[in-house]
């Protein structure tokens, strides 16, 4: 009997050895054949197609600092919402006291997604886990979550990631690489100027890579599938460049068609976000935050912009943009080729503040009618742009140009690139009358706008949209 017992467990060792070994062979030979740090332009052209055509996409910061929401001990405290634990200088074990309480009652999934719906948003950036290190869904890795440390108790990203697939809406998850809960990720945020500071901050900054960043990563990818990941505070200086370019092929490896920003890696120069030339770095767009790009990029990049002041929720700020200011950086930056990331801070409750919705529905409201000039173009070979209030755009692989105005026009429009095709027609978006135009080589494109159109002009306009056929001259 005896004997029996040990042999079945030899059996069962056996077998155990045999199968972790042939899992390891299996990730080592993906690893070798493909460096996914090389890829060809056309498989990167196909990967990026969908976030190309797409244009516009929902920012959502939600997490625990929406509970003190600028505040903590009365005091207001200066500066981004999300960032208050360190500009507070709030210690771990207090803050931890905010994520007790997190319970977001209020917080729907399909209305969330909804709203960005109406917007004319196609896909959605949510903080998976911020500077902060509280993590929106349920991890296995750590207890520091919505569901094993709130009392809310309910895997956010879980309803999150289900309502964007079943509405079509593409789903990406911002990512901390910087973190001020774990205790192998501190040094640079907590112990920078401590007499007692770590001289080992880089092992213990690769541990926290290894043993909870990347596992973490994994569960993410693995149950919510999502298909950007957007990577931020990749400036701790014990990040390195290798463990960038790691953690680029680290992702892909995971999820081959996954898109990955460029603060994945450490080339990115200051808040323009796009990458210094010194070197090849990991990434697949840029990431200008706060700005958009003085000029056109060859490069992919995306503008990621706050509303008012704020990332994360903060009560008192009310420093609203305009919808049309809105509107206007929607065209700016998708006629020099980008695109617009536009940031949204949910209540502690669940709630998007009121005067987001307010502007979002307004830009929802434009984009029905225009929105053929944003989604699926291309910029213009030569000029984007003429003057200071007039862009173009162009339909994808095709003669179909688009005029945007941002102020009101004269009746008479002159454009000095487009040369419309003989006998076309010459529309102004939602409007049904085509209108007249003449083309004078030296004089360039005319077109007359009628007085019954000029007159509806109102301060809901934001901007109009002329849709030439014909070719850049
Ligand atoms: O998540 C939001 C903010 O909380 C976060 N990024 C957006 C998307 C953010 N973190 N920090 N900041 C914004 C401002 C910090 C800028 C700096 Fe730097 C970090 C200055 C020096 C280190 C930027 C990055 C300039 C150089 C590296």
């Amino acid at each position: 009997m005896k004997n029996k017992v040990w042999y079945l467990l030899g059996l069962v060792i056996l077998f155990i050895t045999f199968s972790q070994a042939q899992e390891k062979k299996v990730i080592k030979t993906d690893q070798k054949t493909i460096n996914y740090l090389e890829e060809s332009s056309e498989s990167f052209d196909q990967r990026m197609k969908w976030w190309r055509d797409d244009r516009f996409g929902m920012f959502i910061h939600w997490g625990v600092y929406a509970i003190p929401a600028g505040k903590y001990n009365g005091k207001e405290v200066k500066g981004i919402g999300e960032w208050i634990m360190k500009h507070g200088e709030i210690p771990i074990i207090e803050y931890e006291q905010y994520a007790k309480q997190f319970n977001p009652v209020k917080f729907d999934a399909n209305e969330w997604v909804r709203i960005l719906k109406d917007t004319g948003m196609k896909y959605l950036v949510i903080t998976s886990k911020h500077h902060d290190g509280f993590a929106i869904w349920d991890s296995k890795v750590s207890n520091y979550d919505i569901v094993d440390f709130s009392p809310y108790g309910k895997d956010v990203l879980h309803a999150l990631s289900k309502a964007c697939k079943e509405q079509g809406i593409k789903f990406g998850l911002y990512h901390s690489i910087m973190d001020w809960h774990h205790p192998d990720a501190q040094a640079y945020s907590y112990l920078k100027n401590d007499p007692k500071k770590r001289t080992d901050n880089n092992e213990h900054f690769a541990k926290y890579l290894e043993n909870y960043m990347k596992p973490q990563l994994k569960e993410l990818i693995d149950n919510y599938n999502p298909d950007i990941i957007w990577f931020d505070g990749e400036w701790v200086e014990e990040f390195t460049h290798k463990q960038g370019q790691e953690l680029y092929q680290y992702v892909r490896t995971l999820n081959p068609s996954i898109l990955i920003n460029n603060r994945v890696d450490k080339g990115r120069s200051g808040m323009q976000g796009m990458n210094k030339e010194d070197k090849k770095y990991a990434g697949d767009f840029g990431t200008p935050e706060q700005e958009i790009l003085e000029i056109a990029s060859a490069l992919d990049w995306e503008s990621c912009m706050t509303m008012n002041d704020t990332w994360g929720f903060k009560q008192s700020d009310h420093n609203w943009k305009s919808t049309k200011e809105l509107v206007h950086n929607l065209i700016d930056v998708t006629a020099k080729g980008g695109n617009y990331l536009l940031n949204v801070g949910p209540t502690a409750e669940g709630l998007i503040p009121a005067p987001s919705v307010e502007r979002l529905k307004q830009i929802g409201i434009w984009l029905n009618v225009n929105g053929e000039a944003i989604y699926e173009t291309e910029k213009l070979q030569h000029n984007y742009k003429q003057g200071e209030h007039i862009f173009f755009t162009k339909q994808k692989g095709s003669h179909v140009y688009f005029t945007i105005i941002l102020e009101k026009p004269k009746e008479r429009l002159i454009l000095k690139n487009l040369k419309p095709k003989d006998n076309s027609t010459i529309k102004l978006l939602g409007f049904d009358e085509p209108l007249k135009w003449e083309f004078d080589e030296e004089k360039g494109l005319k077109i007359t706008i009628p007085k019954n159109i000029l007159k509806t002009w109102n301060n809901n306009s934001f901007a109009w949209v002329f849709r030439v056929e014909g070719q850049e001259i």
